[in-house]
């Protein structure tokens, strides 16, 4: 019988690891649980309704409400050399099937993950990218230092010009994402990085694609 685990995303941090923050898995909706009297938190899991952590310093097992942070509560104390927890619940049947990756994995090839509408969807572990069925995982493709490497899909490589142009090439887009913003004292290197504009044809190539060198007028010599 194929495993499932409930899970939800949690954060560590960013205030010196002395924060717990619950999101939903695409990283909207931040709630700050806790940010008081954590001095050195070492791990922490979630089970039901709770957020469970270690913290080592005071060698202790507290536990909060997982939604609002409030009901916190000492569960065990005077623990030492404990770095890590894990919660495992058995699962009833009929949840089980009703999971919508309880059948053939959701028909994925590795990671099936629930949605809140009763849906799935695949993902895959690193090193490997989600083919254009949506399925299943396969190696990423090999391009060149020349290329962009969509994400998915069945164009695997594009020139590099072509990432961040304004114009989705590849199938799943992803040659127009996280493109950067330059600034407007920046120039916009071909490539999508940005780079200081007074370094347009100034005679030494700044940008990875040298494109700030290109189309210039004057003919530098660099020495
Ligand atoms: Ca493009
Ligand atoms: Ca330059």
């Amino acid at each position: 019988m194929p495993r499932i685990v409930k899970c939800c995303h949690l954060t560590i941090g960013p205030k010196l690891m002395q924060s717990y923050i619950s999101c939903f898995l695409p990283g909207a909706n931040r709630i700050v649980l806790q940010d008081s009297n954590i001095l050195q938190p070492m791990g922490l899991t979630v089970l039901r309704d709770h957020l469970y952590w270690i913290d080592r310093q005071q060698q202790m097992i507290e536990r909060v409400d997982k939604l609002t942070g409030e009901g916190r509560t000492r569960i065990q104390g005077r623990i030492s050399y404990l770095t890590s927890i894990h919660a495992a619940e058995e699962i009833d049947p009929q949840e089980f099937a009703s999971h919508p990756c309880s059948r053939d994995n959701g028909g994925c090839s590795h990671i099936c993950i629930a949605k809140g509408d009763g849906t799935s969807t695949c993902s895959c572990p690193m090193h490997l990218v989600l083919l254009q069925d949506l399925l299943h995982c396969g190696e990423p493709p090999t391009c060149s230092t020349e290329q962009f490497t969509c994400s998915t899909g069945e164009i695997g490589c594009i020139p590099m010009a072509w990432r961040c142009d304004g114009f989705p090439e590849c199938d799943d887009g992803s040659d127009e994402e996280n493109c950067p913003i330059c600034s407007a004292f920046q120039l916009q290197c071909d490539e999508g990085s940005c780079i200081d504009a007074q370094k347009r044809c100034d005679g030494v190539p700044d940008c990875p694609d040298k494109s700030d060198e290109h189309e210039c007028n004057s003919t530098f010599t660099h020495y």
